[in-house]
């Protein structure tokens, strides 16, 4: 007879932390299986030479405990990896969580059964258990990428992705190395790989616009500040856009003069971070708005890479910018101006292999003693499809899922009775601030497994009418922008074969909550409800 709880938690990084939270405090029987060693999720793994987040700290914390917002002491306008590892076990520690947590256990599948209702959770260690509630919360940024380059198993040298990268370090020193990728992560760990390195080649397939993080130590005034009013700052970002701090012009770049354009975006440069995409009010929907934001990056480029060549490589020319994630950097651009670094387009010349000891594009051989592949992510379903998840009838979510994501509020899916995605694809996510949405999704969840209690109901599951108008809606709100058009992960067009869908959420962290809190408010319209003793269903929609 399996072990019988209410709930399993899937992942122990930010969202899944903050629902065992919850749902201990609720008297739930709960366990969180979690695959790395310690908490941390994504911020477990993503140990490379320069990762940091590009939110801010101040924004990217927990707000759920007004003492833990109060008492902890961000020291980086922009959290280093060691710093929010350190939060969140600092996090787990504090409120207890860690005995509920089975770490170096990864959840292999989760099948939903008809007869009794409930989740069969199996994992690598060979646990099988039965829940009430299963909630997903593997990342949206976990399932590493490692493109089937020919040979790669053949290379001597050490093969690192940076989202699994060794907890005891590289060291490069007086080595020849190879990065795949210049997207955020390629970005943040070039410049200190090359200080390192003997030689570094840098192996670009697109250019990413790449603006300063202007990272700098925060003063305690600032802290103290923003202390000072953190619940109304707080509620201003769950109101507002992407859901961390950023001053969104409304006006078009097209009503401004090229001189007052001009102004803009250099302060806009100088402060660093996202601040360049709030400047204009039209740069994510117009093209022409955002050909003037991209025209002043590519020039920034010109200006600071010293070979005309090299910095014409490194300007994208064939996508709005913001469409692909923006990237923050520090000292990026004039790494390509030490004489160590080689950037090579594998765009016009691709990689063919990986050898014994280098690289082999189609035209030339690199010799190298280390790769490192910053090559990104099956981003928002890719950690999820790497579960067998099996709903009502055997139906599995990868057949579901064929022709892209679907999700009902990008939390709950239809055919799949309890079961909870946190940020998953529909949901605000990866284009907001992820801590905020995952706190939003956690307590949502949490008030609608009370609800069920409380109208002693067993089982809530999304109606596929309401699934597909919620998904319509969210290719609606996305094409109403540049995003979809744009090869991007966001798109899935990173991962070969993946159904091409824009995966988030575009209308805004503020109206998505309201409308969540409106489904809730009507007796979770659009979901099906079942009572503990009836099989009948109950329609709520
Ligand atoms: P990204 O942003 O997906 O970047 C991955 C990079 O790797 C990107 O430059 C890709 O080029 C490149 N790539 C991927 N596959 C290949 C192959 N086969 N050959 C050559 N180059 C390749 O991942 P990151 O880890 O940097 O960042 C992920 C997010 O984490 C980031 O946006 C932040 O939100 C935090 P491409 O652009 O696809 O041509």
């Amino acid at each position: 007879m399996n072990e019988q709880l209410d709930a399993v938690v899937v992942g122990a990084g930010f969202g899944g932390l903050y629902m065992l939270r919850r749902m201990k405090q609720m008297g739930l029987s709960v366990r969180a299986y979690e695959a790395g060693g310690g908490v941390g999720g994504t911020w477990y793994w993503n140990r490379y030479p320069g990762c940091r987040c590009d939110v801010e700290s101040l924004d990217y914390s927990y707000s759920f405990d007004p003492e833990l917002e109060q008492e902890w002491a961000w020291t980086d306008r922009y959290p280093s990896q060691p710093d929010v590892e350190r939060y969140l076990n600092h996090v787990a520690d504090r409120f207890g969580l860690r005995p509920d947590i089975q770490f170096d256990t990864r959840v292999t599948a989760a099948r939903f059964d008809s007869g009794d209702g409930s989740w069969v959770v199996e994992t690598d260690r060979g646990d099988s258990v039965r829940a009430t509630f299963c909630v997903l919360a593997v990342g949206c940024l976990s399932a590493r990428n490692v493109p089937a380059f020919p040979g790669i198993g053949s290379f001597e040298g050490p093969v690192v992705h940076t989202g699994a990268w060794p907890a005891e370090g590289v060291d490069f020193t007086g080595e020849r190395v190879g990065v795949i990728g210049t997207g955020s992560s390629g970005v943040q760990a070039i410049p200190l790989i090359a200080e390192q390195a003997r030689r570094l080649f840098v192996f670009q397939r697109t250019p990413h616009f790449v603006v300063p993080a202007n990272n700098h130590p925060l003063s305690a005034a600032a802290v103290d500040e923003r202390k000072a009013v953190y619940p109304s700052h707080r509620e201003m970002l769950r109101e507002g856009f992407f859901g961390f701090t950023l001053a969104l012009n409304p006006r078009s770049a097209l009503d401004a003069t090229e001189e007052e354009r001009r102004a803009v975006y250099e302060a806009a440069w100088q402060t660093g971070g996202p601040t360049l995409l709030g400047s204009f009010g039209d740069l994510l929907t117009d093209r022409a708005a955002n050909d003037t934001a991209a025209n002043f990056v590519r020039g920034k480029i010109a200006s600071i890479v010293h070979d005309p060549k090299v910095a014409a490589l490194l300007t994208p020319t064939d996508y709005p910018i913001g469409t692909k994630r923006l990237v923050q950097g520090t000292g990026y651009y004039e790494t390509y101006n030490r004489d160590n670094v080689t950037l090579v387009d594998v765009r016009s010349d691709p990689i063919r292999e990986i050898t014994r000891n280098g690289l082999a594009t189609g035209s030339s051989r690199y010799e190298l003693d280390a790769i490192v592949c910053a090559t990104g992510y099956d981003a928002v379903t890719g950690a999820v499809l790497a579960l067998d998840v099996r709903g009502r009838d055997g139906v599995s979510l990868r057949d579901h899922w064929a022709d892209g994501p679907r999700a009902y509020l990008g939390v709950a899916v239809a055919g799949f009775p309890n079961l909870f995605v946190i940020t998953g694809p529909g949901s605000p996510s990866v284009v907001s601030n992820v801590v905020l949405s995952v706190e939003q999704h956690v307590d949502w969840i949490a008030g609608c497994i009370d609800f069920l209690r409380s109208e002693d109901l067993r089982s809530i599951e999304a109606t596929g009418d309401a699934e597909s108008a919620w998904m319509d809606h969210v290719g609606e709100v996305a094409a109403k922008t540049l995003f979809p058009a744009t090869d991007s992960w966001y798109v899935g067009a990173n991962i070969p074969g993946k159904p091409r869908v824009f995966m988030a959420y575009l209308g805004g962290v503020g109206p998505y909550r309201r409308r969540c809190d409106e489904v809730a408010a009507r007796a979770y319209e659009g979901f099906v409800t079942r009572p503990a003793a009836e099989p009948a269903a109950r329609a709520s929609a």
